[in-house]
């Protein structure tokens, strides 16, 4: 098994040496700064010894090195700088995405590609036009992530919560979609909680002043990646492809879904309560307002 981690940056890097370290899979790190991808990829590879990993990591900085990878994680683009709005962030990105989609469609049609790059599910829904590989096998991280950060900051209020009775739906940014099926939370926690997950990126931003999050980040495009590799059909929050679920169509947008060695197995339709519904229709409106913008032929 290969996975081939287009960006070694912060995430992609991370990314790299959670599978190295876990004994996941084979690994082609590429960047297009010389000898970053490189330089990283050796340092990785020597800590197998230390997890007694035989997995190989290599560098790269030609495309045409991922060639063969059964799973795609495009993790490359700029984070946004001060001055620069998101409008601006959303063109720089998708230039960069275009590109690395062309070449993704190049050298390997056939495998399965999670997106990481922000605006993650405009992000998306580019590389599954561009690259034409099936919808199933495009699937953006967000919900893992923003799950994850959510269900940690309800537990500094209560600690015996389950897991699987909170999702984070919708849009990876100020729209998403919070939901929750326990009784055990109150509403005011609930609430709390809802904004603290809506800001943690900023939040860790602003500490890190340069960069932005990239432990749970990458923890959870390791998550995905193991679901996939052992297909373990597993239940999660991505952001997928709609075809009329939630009553959205042609659309990129955080939802549960079972992830297995075919990309999405399926999508899971959780019924949602009104303000839900509501919450979730207002998160697909932004993101189409995105994809709008970048106004590939739909
Ligand atoms: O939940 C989520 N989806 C996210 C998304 C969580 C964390 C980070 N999120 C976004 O991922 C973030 O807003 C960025 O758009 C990406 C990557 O974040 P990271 O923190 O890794 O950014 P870095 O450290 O700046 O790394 C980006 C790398 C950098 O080394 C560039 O040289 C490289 O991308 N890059 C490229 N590599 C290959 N090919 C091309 N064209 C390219 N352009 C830039």
């Amino acid at each position: 098994m290969k996975v081939a981690i287009i960006g070694a940056g912060n995430v992609g890097a991370m990314v790299a040496s959670r599978v190295i370290d876990a004994d996941l899979a084979d690994v082609v790190l590429l960047d297009v700064v010389p000898g970053l991808a490189k330089g990283k990829a050796l340092d990785i590879s020597d800590a197998r010894p230390i997890f007694d990993s035989s997995a190989n990591i290599t560098g790269a900085e030609d495309f045409k090195d991922i060639k063969g990878s059964n799973i795609v994680v495009i993790t490359a683009g700029l984070a946004r700088k001060p001055g620069m709005s998101r409008d601006d962030l959303l063109k720089k990105n998708s230039d960069i995405i275009k590109e690395i989609s062309s070449q993704v469609k190049k050298y390997c049609p056939s495998s399965i590609i999670i997106v990481v790059t922000n605006p993650l599910d405009v992000m998306s829904y580019l590389v599954m036009k561009i690259t034409g590989i099936d919808h199933k096998k495009v699937i953006g991280m967000a919900g893992v992530l923003d799950t994850a950060r959510f269900i940690n900051i309800l537990r500094e209020k209560n600690k015996d919560i389950d897991d699987d009775k909170f999702l984070m739906m919708g849009s990876h940014g100020d729209t998403m979609v919070p939901v929750s099926r326990s009784e055990k939370v109150s509403k005011e926690d609930f609430t709390r909680a809802s904004e603290l997950t809506r800001n943690r990126g900023a939040e860790i931003v602003r500490y890190l002043e340069t960069g932005s999050a990239y432990f749970a980040p990458s923890a959870s495009v390791f998550f995905m990646l193991k679901a996939i590799i052992k297909d373990e059909k597993k239940p999660l929050c991505a952001s997928a492809y709609l075809r009329g679920q939630y009553n959205e169509k042609d659309i990129y947008i955080g939802v549960p879904v079972i992830l297995g060695a075919q990309g999405i197995e399926r999508i899971i339709e959780t019924a949602l309560a009104e303000e839900e519904k509501q919450a979730f229709k207002e998160s697909a409106r932004q993101i189409r307002e995105g994809i709008d913008k970048i106004a590939e032929p739909r």
